[in-house]
């Protein structure tokens, strides 16, 4: 970090003082910056905040009667010269400054405090120094540093009070991403890792070959001072729709050619093979791919993030703010109709970020939703927000970016039809389904926090719904059906279904019932499994759905979706009832030998086990173990069709942090059935 300088101009070569070297001060730069740790090739400063130099001269210290010390920071074709200042007044916030302290000038150095404004634009500069005489002026390029959003600093726009807030929003390299049902939640670990070597220079380099970079770099340069600006390109960089972003999203559960959205645990792996591979898109993401990604390059960035699920998340498509599923009379769920674009997707993740919006006014400051998913264009892009979590709150549906479609995403209402011949025979409204749960991990803990109350006010839903459904006329029966799941099954027991049915009219009826189950794979079609009829005209029904019948189009975390239709076969009223569910796949355990917390260099025992509760034999079964910084590679273990495996593998972390080992089981039986775990390590030094 000695940045030995090259002379630019240089004068005459008499007794003239001349800089031998500066002297970033990186590591001190870098702790009193709460920078450590971002970058190993460059010195690293929050913006608003003086960081240190050292410049050593020649023969001589220069002589602040007869010669001027001005330094200059470059920005591609931008430059703002900076007049080194002895023991100066309080220096003007908005402007960048260089001062000497009196104690600070030795024999042959000297120790300047280099202070960027607060809204300087996030960005690598180049530092010069010039030495300027009466008659000529020496110049030297010394090198360069990358200055950061200051989250610590009052003035800025990301400014977060909380010291713990920052620790968890700014500085942690570690996060959960909540997934599942609203009713099964699962917690997935993900390593965000900022501190990976590679993770800043990539995050630069996400902004250098942005559109608006390539098109006009001195205004993207000016404009990346603007958090609102800033989180706009980078959402769009995320996914590489319209760009050279970095991700590509798949939904059709075909993953040839790259890796199956489910497999990535750690943002560091998805941007370190884009800067590799010169820019081209990184193969596959799905929407916490996506989210957890854009949370890393925003806290890289110093801008606080985290990575937040609703669940029941809706899709509207056509922004009526109402997301229509039709059924048939069978009670199969029609999504290939063609009559409705619209869906739900069981969870949705996006990110929030902390700033202020001048452009809004202090209401709006705050949690604001970006969410880098490609979904819908927001100002011919796919990007969506910043958009105040507040204006969701309060139904302010006009404030930029995006209110509307992320209001609906939370709050649309679930118009449910029985669909015959192509006429609506049943309508029913459900305005509880959509954004049921809204979490995202608490500070300091492996917790959700709910955010519901945040985005919900049951106030603004209320008077929406007023003008949003004064089309709608809602149907009113005297049969009342009602569908539970007696008990969640394990892979191997059978599903039990229990269907209430309430006659309130006061003469006798006859009914016949239509029950379906389908798969409701992660944003796909679903699969249909098995219709069956009954029909007689009986209070409570029990249905059993076997293992056999299901076993074969399980994969592993599955979703099911049920629903029932009680049709009157003399006045041909339907009425439909819906559930979902999740069946619990077995699960890998993986242990680590002597604890979770390993030291470094040290070879450590993980012990994996799986235990098969098919009701099959799994044949073809290979187990994989992987983690990065702990295992060479992948380590694959062949099991025996059987019952329980054990294995044991060693490991051996090579940086200090937070890591994840992750265990994954495949077999014949069905080509997308994979069980996957993670399980956290952390690597002390000493
Ligand atoms: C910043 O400094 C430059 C000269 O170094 C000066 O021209 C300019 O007016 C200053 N800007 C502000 C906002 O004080
Ligand atoms: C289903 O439930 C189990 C147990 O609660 C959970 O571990 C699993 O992640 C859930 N899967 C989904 C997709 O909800
Ligand atoms: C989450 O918060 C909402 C709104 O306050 C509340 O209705 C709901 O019961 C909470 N859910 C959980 C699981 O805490
Ligand atoms: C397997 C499992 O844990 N299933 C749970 C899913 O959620 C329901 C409702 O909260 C629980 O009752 C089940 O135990």
């Amino acid at each position: 970090f000695r940045h030995t300088p090259s002379v630019l101009f240089p004068g005459p070569n008499n007794d003239r003082c001349r800089l031998k070297y500066v002297n970033f001060e990186v590591h001190e730069n870098h702790v009193s910056h709460e920078t450590l740790g971002l970058s190993s090739q460059h010195l690293v400063v929050r913006r608003g905040k003086p960081f240190k130099l050292t410049l050593l001269f020649r023969s001589r210290l220069w002589n602040p009667h007869t010669e001027n010390l001005v330094l200059e920071v470059c920005l591609g074709g931008l430059s703002e010269r900076i007049p080194v200042q002895v023991f100066a007044e309080r220096s003007d916030p908005l402007n960048w400054s260089a001062q000497i302290y009196s104690g600070n000038i030795h024999h042959q150095s000297a120790t300047v405090y280099l202070c960027s404004p607060v809204l300087s634009s996030v960005a690598m500069y180049d530092l010069l120094v010039h030495i300027q005489t009466t008659w000529d002026t020496r110049s030297y390029a010394v090198g360069s540093f990358v200055l950061l959003c200051n989250p610590w600093l009052k003035d800025d726009p990301v400014y977060m009070p909380l010291e713990v807030q920052l620790q968890e929003y700014v500085k942690s390299d570690f996060g959960l991403v909540y997934t599942g049902t609203h009713v099964n939640i699962s917690k997935r670990p993900w390593s965000f890792g900022q501190y990976e070597p590679g993770v800043l220079e990539a995050c630069l380099k996400l902004l250098q070959v942005s559109p608006q970079h390539l098109k006009d770099k001195h205004r993207d340069y000016v404009r990346r001072a603007d958090p609102i600006y800033l989180s706009r390109v980078i959402c769009a960089m995320v996914n590489c729709n319209d760009d050279l972003g970095l991700l590509e999203g798949r939904w059709d559960g075909s993953y040839r050619g790259g890796v199956s959205p489910t497999e990535w645990s750690s943002s560091a792996d998805i941007l370190h093979r884009w800067a590799s591979s010169n820019c081209s898109p990184v193969r596959y993401g799905q929407c916490w791919v996506f989210a957890s990604v854009l949370c890393t390059v925003m806290r890289v960035l110093g801008i606080p993030s985290r990575v937040v699920t609703v669940f029941n998340a809706a899709h509207d498509t056509n922004g009526n703010l109402k997301i229509e599923e039709i059924y048939s009379t069978r009670g199969q769920k029609c999504e290939k109709l063609g009559l409705s674009k619209d869906s739900i997707w069981n969870f949705h993740v996006w990110v929030e970020c902390w700033m202020r919006r001048p452009d809004l006014g202090p209401e709006f400051d705050g949690w604001q939703v970006v969410d880098p998913t490609p979904q819908e264009k927001s100002a011919g892009v796919y990007c969506c927000g910043p958009c105040p979590v507040v204006a969701i709150q309060r139904g302010c549906l006009n404030v930029p970016y995006d209110t509307s479609f992320i209001y609906a995403s939370v709050d649309a209402d679930v118009v449910r039809m029985i669909v015959r011949d192509g006429l609506v025979v049943d309508r029913t409204v459900d305005t509880q389904w959509v954004g049921q749960l809204i979490y995202t991990k608490s500070i300091e803990s492996d917790r959700p926090e709910n955010l519901t109350r945040a985005y919900k006010s049951h106030q603004s839903k209320r008077r929406l719904l007023h003008f949003v459904f004064a089309t709608i006329h809602f149907v009113s029966h005297t049969l009342e059906v009602s569908l539970q799941i007696e008990r969640v099954p394990s892979v191997g027991e059978s599903i039990c279904v229990c269907v209430t049915v309430k006659n309130r009219a006061s003469r006798h009826r006859v009914l016949v019932e239509h029950v379906s189950a389908q798969l409701k794979q992660y944003c796909c079609s679903p699969l249909f499994l098995c219709p069956f009829h009954v029909s007689p005209a009986v209070l409570t029904l029990h249905h059993a759905i076997s293992a056999s019948e299901y076993e074969c189009v399980l994969a592993g975390e599955d979703i099911v979706n049920i629903g029932v239709v009680m049709k009157d076969v003399r006045t041909k009223e339907r009425v439909l009832s819906t559930a979902e569910f999740n069946i619990t796949a077995p699960q890998i355990t993986i242990e680590v030998l002597g604890g979770d917390s390993i030291q470094m260099r040290k070879e450590s025992t993980v012990q994996v086990s799986f235990t098969n509760t098919f009701s099959k034999v799994l044949s073809g079964a290979v187990l994989t173990v992987e983690g990065s910084g702990l295992l060479q590679g992948k380590q694959l273990v062949l099991l025996q069709p059987g019952q329980t495996i054990q294995k044991t593998v060693s490991i051996m972390a090579t940086s200090p942090g937070t890591k994840l080992l992750m265990a994954s089981l495949s077999h014949s039986h069905s080509p997308s059935a994979i069980t996957r775990s993670f399980h956290r390590v952390s690597v002390v030094t000493s």
